[in-house]
């Protein structure tokens, strides 16, 4: 079968989850009915509720879909590090990210891997023309608009959405921005690959995206995460500023 994305190369798309047994059966069958090409990876920090057993009978029952099964919750960063890992050994081109609890719609990851094919790494964006955000409490979306604002001003990134983790990557922007240095566990975990995707010069492409709350299971945001996210995004902000400011005075003096 040819695929539209033939050129860039085989397509991996990493789904982590932490007890999301309700969702992760019609996701994945969306996914693989909206790109029949690519290849699904269940990233299961052992949930509790089952759902990495229930990812395996997906996969027994359907080549393209695998499971990648982890001892315990580790936080999103550290499971997509994990995918990341995993697709880029087996040789993939393009790796996604994609939530398992309907927020992000299968059905528009063609879009995703079109604009892929002029773009090193683009991200789905609630914050763009075309993007919206569906069924959020007004409070999150303030925080999500919030953290989006305070980001740019922070690092100077020219990003609408730089929190989102609905994103393609080609396997050579991975390669290139230094998984093995990226700490950050929880959300800021999506601001750091887009940073240093920018800082390394890849090409980052924004397309937007119809992103829905989820109707079953539970967030794992937490008051934790959106601190840590916000202390890190304020020293990243810093630093940068430091090394621009030294920059300018060495080429002055
Ligand atoms: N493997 C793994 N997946 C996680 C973890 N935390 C969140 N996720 C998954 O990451 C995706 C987004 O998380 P979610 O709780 O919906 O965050 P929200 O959309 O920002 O409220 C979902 O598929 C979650 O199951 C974790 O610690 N480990
Ligand atoms: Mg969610």
């Amino acid at each position: 079968m040819s695929s539209p994305f033939g050129d860039l190369g085989r397509i991996l798309v990493i789904i982590p989850t932490y007890n999301e047994a309700e969702n992760i059966e019609p996701i994945v069958t969306r996914l693989r009915d909206a790109v029949p090409e690519a290849d699904v990876l269940v990233a299961d920090d052992n949930s509790p509720d089952g759902t990495g057993e229930l990812a395996d009978k997906l996969a027994a029952n359907d080549d393209h879909v695998h499971v990648l099964h982890r001892k315990g919750k580790e936080g999103l960063g550290a499971a997509y590090i994990a995918g990341f890992r995993w697709g880029l050994e087996r040789g993939y081109g393009v790796l996604v990210e994609h939530d398992a609890d309907g927020s992000h719609q299968p059905e528009q990851l063609p879009r995703l891997l079109t604009a892929l094919r002029d773009a090193d790494l683009v991200l789905g964006s609630r914050y763009v023309k075309g993007g919206e955000v569906q069924n959020w409490p007004k409070s999150r979306e303030i925080l999500s608009r919030g953290g989006n604002i305070y980001t740019r001003i922070a690092l100077g990134v020219p990003l609408a959405d730089a929190t989102g983790g609905y994103r393609a990557f080609r396997r050579a922007t991975l390669e290139g921005i230094g998984l093995d240095e990226v700490a950050s566990a929880g959300y800021c975990f999506q601001v750091d690959l887009a940073w240093r995707a920018v800082k390394a010069g890849f090409r980052v492409v924004e397309v937007p995206i119809t992103f829905v709350e989820r109707e079953r299971g539970q967030s794992k945001m937490s008051q934790a995460i959106v601190i840590e996210a916000m202390a890190r995004v304020g020293r990243w902000g810093l630093a940068h500023r430091g090394r621009q400011l030294r920059g300018l005075v060495s080429r002055k003096g």
